[in-house]
């Protein structure tokens, strides 16, 4: 059966809670659209979060990696469409304050995501669950998560398939937040079920 790496992330910044790390914790071990999911939850660390996603995917050798992220305030599902070589943003949790670095001197400008994200998209909606496809994964550690996949596909001359889905809070974080707008946590899970469910039909 083929593999499937699927990355959530620890609680960071303002959010208390991070709804990716439920999902793939309870997605981990599961068998979806010809996949066997294997769940691992990354730190939000600009040092290390690259190098532990590169221990899992040399771990696990997986087929496919689908990296999930908080985007607070977000309303939809968005697989994003792109990673560029920047890093830059807020203190992380470790107090890393990059700015304007790349992430890796000799890397493309951005990779592709190369999971069938229009697809997605389009599944999602026509299920019910709003979605639409983004332009940014923004400079943070999501960006650069994505951006290390992509990389270490292309640089290994690899087929591994691999992107991000961003997803919106969850009501447990809205409530202790006070100013996003969420999901339940079933929709927020089934969500990514479908998109691991489109990736089993590409
Ligand atoms: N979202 C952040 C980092 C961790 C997370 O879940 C981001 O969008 O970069």
């Amino acid at each position: 059966m083929k593999k499937l790496l699927l990355t959530g992330f620890e609680p960071f910044l303002t959010f208390t809670v991070n709804p990716t790390m439920r999902i793939v914790e309870e997605l981990n071990g599961q068998e979806i659209g010809g996949y066997q999911v294997f769940g691992r939850v990354l730190t939000v660390d600009f040092a290390s979060s690259g190098a532990q996603l590169l221990k899992h995917m040399e771990e696990i050798r997986p087929d496919a990696v689908i990296s999930l992220g908080l985007a607070g305030g977000r309303y939809k599902i968005t697989p994003e469409r792109i990673a560029i070589n920047v890093k830059d943003g807020a203190a992380d949790n470790q107090g890393n304050t990059p700015i304007d670095e790349f992430i890796h001197l000799e890397g493309e400008p951005g990779y592709f995501s190369t999971l069938p994200i229009r697809q997605m998209v389009d599944q999602l909606i026509k299920e019910g669950y709003p979605a639409a496809i983004s332009n940014t994964a923004g400079t943070y550690l999501c960006n650069n998560v994505m951006y290390e996949a992509l990389h270490y596909a292309k640089t290994n001359n690899h087929d591994m398939k691999a992107g991000f889905i961003h997803i919106p809070a969850s009501h447990e974080l809205a409530i202790q937040h006070g100013k996003i707008p969420s999901w339940s946590h079933m929709d927020l899970k089934k969500s990514v079920e479908i998109c691991i469910g489109v990736l089993g039909k590409n």
